[in-house]
């Protein structure tokens, strides 16, 4: 099989014991070296001091991996030239065997096929702005909609459109519930100004969702569980408007487009915050792991 699980991860999901996919995008692509691999371990470590077990995701010498080992993730974080995988990417990848971070699409896809159920992310892409001119949609909103997995997330960044995202998970059926809050969170922010329809306050009640969805039956959608970075560690909103709109102008006058985009915008706000937006954003996804490990226990126990 062209899958490969790590022991550990194929023991627990056998076992029934709470696993957590984790993507790499967000290591490779999305946060400064070093710091990226120290993250990498500070946030499995997360998982496991909730009692879960980490599945790092990526795709090394073409083989696309559930699960990573110290050196595995160490060549995610550090390797020169590693790619940036969708899950378009995937099968060209595997063929050509080069290495990979899998991005969200990606991420939420093979941990699918290997059985995880729950993933835990920072931000999920989503409508750019201008989306008119320049139709960026990210794949992972049209993954979601056919792939059952919960996707514990801080929201989409401000970077997007965020209304337009929450109006494309709408038409797409993807189902998307705030965590101890009716706001859709901005990642950076706590509240991205936008309601949501759905509201859930405990483990529990998002892992009664997951049951209720599969009870169910019909499409196979992913369930979006938006958590907000708690309000003392959040970025100072008017310095996010203010760095945000600069980014935005360097990004049109460099003429950067694609797959690009996301990494030069994160890229250029961790740059002009004086690392504030990077605080923000190992607060958020931090969160994120320990919220995503709970609900995998409470989804393993049948709560
Ligand atoms: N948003 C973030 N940080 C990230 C990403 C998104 O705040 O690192 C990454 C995720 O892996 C996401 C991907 O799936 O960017 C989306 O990229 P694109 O817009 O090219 O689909
Ligand atoms: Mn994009």
């Amino acid at each position: 099989m062209v899958l490969m699980v790590s022991e550990e991860v194929r023991e627990a999901i056998a076992a029934r014991r709470p696993v957590v996919a984790l993507e790499s995008t967000i290591i490779a692509h999305g946060l400064p070296r070093p710091r990226n691999l120290q993250v990498a371990r500070e946030l499995e470590a997360a998982v496991r001091q909730e009692g879960a077990v980490p599945a790092t995701i990526a795709v090394l010498d073409g083989r696309p991996r559930v699960g990573l080992d110290e050196e595995q993730l160490e060549r995610v974080a550090d390797e020169d030239g590693i790619r940036k995988l969708g899950h378009r990417d995937l099968a060209p990848a595997v063929a050509a065997g080069v290495s990979g971070a899998t991005t969200v699409s990606a991420t939420a896809l093979l941990a699918a096929l290997a059985g995880v159920r729950v993933f835990a992310t920072g931000g999920l892409g989503g409508v750019h702005r201008e989306w008119t001119v320049t139709q960026d949609e990210s794949a992972d909103l049209g993954l979601l909609a056919r792939t059952r997995i919960t996707v514990v997330c801080a929201g989409v960044k401000s970077i997007l459109d965020v209304p337009a995202t929450l109006q494309r998970l709408e038409t797409l059926g993807v189902a998307v519930a705030g965590y101890g809050t009716d706001r859709f969170p901005g990642f950076y922010l706590s509240d991205s100004g936008h309601a949501v329809d759905w509201r859930l306050d405990t483990p529990g009640q998002v892992a009664g969702v997951m049951r209720a969805q599969d009870a169910l039956g019909g499409p196979g959608s992913a369930l979006i569980v938006a958590n907000p970075v708690p309000e003392d560690e959040q970025l100072d909103p008017a310095v996010h408007a203010r760095v945000l709109d600069e980014a935005l102008r360097a990004c049109a006058a460099e003429g950067v487009t694609g797959q690009g985009v996301t990494p030069f915008l994160l890229d250029y706000l961790v740059r002009h915050t004086d690392g504030a937006s990077l605080s923000a954003n190992l607060a958020a996804v931090r969160g994120n792991v320990r919220l995503a490990a709970r609900v995998a226990a409470a989804w393993a126990a049948g709560e």
